[in-house]
């Protein structure tokens, strides 16, 4: 065996079912539950479960759900079938609750909902009781959530339903999201409270890329007897964004956000449509480079849940995902570069077999993201957490 053991002086609970895995948005549709599967194979080839306490989650039940969706919206989500797609009766509260081609109608959809929240809200609860200092669930992160409304990919909030668990215990969490859209879910949940900082990094094109919100003077209610004055902080991109850049524009932005404002835990939702060669997404990220932002958010050295989010080149969101783990157990040494021969499926990461293919030179989009503009960012960034502190 490649000896990966646990890490020292602290514990990591993984937190994941396999039901998850099997779900399928309908044929073409970008978002691949099966992602997850490629990722659990790289983690068990590799030896990580050994070095983390494994979880097989529960569903959240509909009251936890209901933290912060309504009541029937969620009923809605549990009887609706597909069929009701065509049928003239529902069609209203389709259209209403946002059901559609980005979010269609699949089959046990709601117990993908459930079981994915479940997760995220076991690894909140692993936290809390201090049984764990990080917790992973890369089935969770699907930010775009609404109260009413399901929006791109994402049906239930399951961030929002662990950040309210956190909330118990934590006076301050702060809401870090990588992933190449907008989190605008997380970010209007909390919109209006001083007890949760969101910051997210995003390409921003208020017209032409999903959602279109996320502006970099998008902060929080204005009015400064607000308690949520100001408490989010957006990072708008252009295309083509590569990694030493975007380390550099991470490390500044988080920690003049940490150092203002003290946050008792974080949550980080690592999307890897933020990777090049995605997709979707439209950023050159590197595996390493994405997982560089991992690896420094881990040296803050507070209690972290982390959760995955977009991604839609699986076999790439499987590499960052699998390297993000060695990363949180401290085991990025001890993992061959080389896939494993002993991993199901290791045809999908050929011809290379490497965790680290060149993906940033793969398929080259232009970096629109001048020296200048990064320093514009990382300024303004500075000024509205001097107003926040107040
Ligand atoms: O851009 C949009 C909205 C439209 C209307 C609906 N059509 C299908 C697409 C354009 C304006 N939606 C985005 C949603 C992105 C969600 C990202 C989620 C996350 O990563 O942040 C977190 C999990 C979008 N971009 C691309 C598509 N939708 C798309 C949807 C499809 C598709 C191809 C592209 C749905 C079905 C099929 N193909 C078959
Ligand atoms: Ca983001
Ligand atoms: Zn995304």
């Amino acid at each position: 065996h490649n000896g990966i053991t646990r890490p020292q002086g602290y514990t990591v609970s993984y937190h994941a079912n396999p039901a998850v895995e099997a779900h399928h948005f309908g044929q073409s549709h970008p978002m691949k539950p099966w992602r997850l599967v490629l990722t659990k194979e790289l983690v068990l080839a590799y030896g990580m479960h050994h070095a983390m306490d494994l979880y097989l989650s529960r569903a959240a039940t509909f009251e936890e759900m209901a933290e912060f969706h309504t009541a029937d919206y969620l009923e809605f989500l549990r009887q609706v079938i597909p069929a009701d797609m065509e049928a003239a009766e529902q069609s209203d509260r389709i259209a209403s609750y946002n059901f559609g081609d980005d979010c269609p109608i699949f089959d046990g959809l709601f117990d993908y909902c459930s079981l994915y929240s479940g997760a995220t809200v076991d690894a909140a609860r692993k936290l809390i009781n201090n049984q764990a200092d990080i917790a992973i669930n890369w089935s969770g992160g699907l930010h775009h959530a609404k109260k009413t409304e399901a929006s791109g990919f994402c049906y239930v909030n399951d961030i929002v339903l662990g950040i309210l668990q956190l909330l118990r215990f934590h006076p301050r969490v702060m809401y870090i999201d990588i992933d190449v859209h907008h989190g605008d879910g997380v970010e209007q949940a909390f919109w209006s409270t001083d007890r949760v900082l969101t910051v997210s990094f995003h390409k921003y094109d208020k017209d032409n890329f999903f959602p279109g919100t996320g502006a970099l003077d998008s902060n929080g209610p204005s009015h400064p007897l607000n308690p949520g004055s100001r408490h989010a902080i957006n990072v708008p991109l252009n295309d083509g964004i590569e990694d030493g850049d975007y380390l550099q524009l991470y490390k500044d932005v988080i920690s003049s956000c940490v150092e203002t404002y003290q946050p008792g835990a974080i949550v980080l939702q690592c999307g890897a449509d933020s990777l090049g060669c995605d997709r979707l997404g439209c950023f050159n990220l590197n595996v390493t480079g994405h997982g560089s932002c991992v690896a420094y958010t881990k040296t803050l050295g507070l209690p972290m849940l982390v959760v995955g989010g977009g991604g839609y080149t699986p076999r790439n969101v499987s590499r960052a995902w699998a390297h993000e783990t060695s990363i949180l157990i401290d085991a990025v040494d001890k993992i061959d570069p080389n896939i494993p021969d002993t991993v199901t499926f290791r045809n999908h990461f050929g011809p290379d077999f490497s965790l680290f293919p060149p993906l940033s030179e793969m398929r080259k989009i232009e970096n629109k993201n001048s020296k200048q503009y990064l320093t514009h960012l990382v300024n303004t960034i500075r000024e509205q957490l001097r107003y926040m502190q107040g």
